[in-house]
């Protein structure tokens, strides 16, 4: 039994709580980080206090429509020479603010679940979602290590995540994703393609009219 597969307990616990199992290697987690929300908010007040959200620009020169910023000790940027993971913010020169305990402390628990030991994500990259943004079909390769998972984390109004194959012509399903709501892909699951439809328009007490997405990597 490899180490993706469940015993009917644990498969029946996470059906019992809405999770599901996408694929060998991609485990939604319904709700998974609602206990955090509260500090989880905190901290990206600190955190982006310090490294505002911004629009990148990709290396064809468009400007890109998720804002991003980052925590840890890298963080992904795009800009005209192309995508790479850098140590310091290109807008102030300084290192990324620390990734928080309680971020660090979810995404190893949310690895855990889906049966990956032992994560040391040392990027998160943040992404926000204006009503009407999309984030098109692309494959997560800038990462050196592809045997690490990532981990992702919705917060705000909701989303329908897109779930396609090894290869963009693979038809993608659709998932929504909720507030609070985790996934951990890995494996076989690591390099699939996949993207975000565009986000209605919305409200969520805690983000206003935006959608949040955490990522936890291993990016360096
Ligand atoms: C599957 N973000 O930042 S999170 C990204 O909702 C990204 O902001 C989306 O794709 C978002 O690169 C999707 C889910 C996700 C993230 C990384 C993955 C799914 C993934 C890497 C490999 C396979
Ligand atoms: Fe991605």
């Amino acid at each position: 039994m490899d180490k993706f597969t469940l015993n009917l307990f644990e498969e029946a616990e996470l059906i019992q709580m809405g999770s599901e199992i996408l694929c060998t290697g991609a485990m939604v987690l319904r709700g998974f980080a609602l206990c955090d929300e509260t500090a989880i908010f905190k901290a990206l007040d600190t955190i982006t206090i310090a490294a505002p959200l911004r629009y990148m620009v990709t290396p064809g020169g468009f400007r890109m429509s998720v804002a991003m910023t980052n925590c840890g000790s890298y963080g992904w940027v795009s800009d005209h020479n192309g995508y790479r993971y850098d140590a310091i913010d290109p807008n102030n020169g300084q290192s990324w603010p620390n990734m928080p305990d309680v971020f660090l402390h979810l995404a190893r628990r949310a690895a855990l679940c889906a049966g990956f030991d032992n994560f040391i994500p040392n990027a998160c990259l943040i992404n926000r979602y204006e009503p009407g943004t999309r984030l098109s079909l692309h494959q997560d390769k800038n990462e050196c290590d592809f045997d690490a998972p990532i981990v992702s984390v919705s917060l705000g109004i909701p989303a329908i995540f897109l779930w396609g194959g090894l290869r963009r012509a693979d038809r993608p399903i659709r998932v929504p994703l909720l507030h609070g709501d985790v996934v951990a892909w890995g494996g076989a699951a690591r390099l699939h393609y996949h993207g975000v439809l565009p986000v209605k328009p919305g409200y969520h007490a805690l983000t206003g009219s935006c959608r949040i997405n955490l990522t936890f990597r291993k990016a360096i």
